[in-house]
């Protein structure tokens, strides 16, 4: 899917217009994957364009940042007000956000310390990430031979730019073999995530997502889907789970940012089947909050005006 232009990009603190949004070929980041990134949506609510849990994800750039020694010149509420700007700028009620944080043009040595941060934030139109139907019909996935990358090879907490090698490879392998996504397992064998979503089974009746523990991002969307779950009175838990638990699920889901709330159909051609209820009700509400339909979570909406 290509991106949609959209007239200007913020880059450290002016607004350029989208074309001239470039860096040089030596930055730093583009040689050593040094990066740090999020992505946010913003959704129409009744009183305008919205973002979902904006402070949250600016929160977690800064701790990704922090996670890998970078100091990022601006301030929470900077960074916050920026993307605002953007969303409001662009005219559009509802985008992908997409800061990044990077070290740019100056040094080439591997010592990151030295390097000039650079931030840029660009919004954009951005439709179903695993496609339209995925929402309503689910996706078939399969289990990767690359392992979910160790917390002590990397920083698996941060939304580090080169750590998503791992996710691309996963990606690439699941997609040649003729499936929608992956699932990367960690190096002890229990699951850990997707490559750019958290996933969730349902057995008995209880909701089942990994722990942090397995190396699993702390998604933003994981932890909504767990609050909307839990005061739905559902049961709800975090529990390491093997291949077969995935195999033998009642119901599956992935959720992120980009891709939102997907039924998972199969896991390496055992078949969970068309999305089930839970599925269904978690989705259902997940949509409705983030548009600001749904009082209790009124507060993850953010205003752009
Ligand atoms: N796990 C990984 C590895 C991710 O990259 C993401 C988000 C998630 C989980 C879910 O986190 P959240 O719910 O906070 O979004 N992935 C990005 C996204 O914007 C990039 C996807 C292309 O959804």
């Amino acid at each position: 899917m290509p991106i949609e232009k959209t007239e200007k990009i913020w880059m450290d603190g002016e607004l350029v217009p989208w074309d001239e949004a470039r860096v040089h070929v030596l930055s730093h980041s583009l040689h050593y994957g040094s990066g740090v990134f999020e992505g946010i949506r913003a959704y129409p609510t009744a009183s305008g364009p919205a973002v979902f849990r904006l402070t949250d994800h600016i929160d977690r750039l800064l701790d990704s940042a922090k996670l890998i020694m970078m100091d990022v010149p601006y301030s929470r509420d900077e960074l916050v007000d920026a993307c605002r700007v953007m969303v409001r700028e662009s005219g559009l009620d509802s985008c992908y956000v997409r800061p990044i944080a990077f070290l740019g043009y100056g040094e080439i040595g591997l010592n990151p310390l030295p390097c000039a941060v650079n931030v840029s934030i660009a919004v954009w139109p951005w439709g179903a990430y695993l496609g339209e139907e995925s929402l309503s019909k689910g996706v078939r996935m399969k289990i990767s031979s690359w392992k979910r990358m160790d917390p002590n090879i990397n920083p698996v907490a941060a939304k580090g730019t080169g750590i998503y090698i791992n996710s691309s490879l996963a990606k690439v392998e699941a997609v040649h073999a003729g499936y929608d996504e992956a699932i990367l397992l960690n190096t002890q064998g229990f699951v850990a995530e997707c490559t750019g979503e958290n996933l969730f089974i349902v057995r008995k009746g209880v909701l089942v997502t990994p722990p942090l523990s397995s190396g699993a991002l702390e998604g933003i969307t994981r932890d909504s889907i767990m609050t909307i779950a839990r005061d739905l009175g559902y049961e709800v838990r975090e529990d390491n789970l093997l291949r077969h638990d995935l195999y033998l699920a009642d119901e599956a889901f992935l959720t992120g940012t980009a891709a939102e709330i997907v039924p998972i159909r199969s896991v390496d051609d055992r078949v969970i089947g068309d999305p089930g209820e839970m599925t269904r009700k978690l989705q259902e509400t997940y949509f409705a909050a983030v548009r600001g339909q749904v009082e209790q979570y009124r507060d993850w909406c953010e205003n752009v005006s």
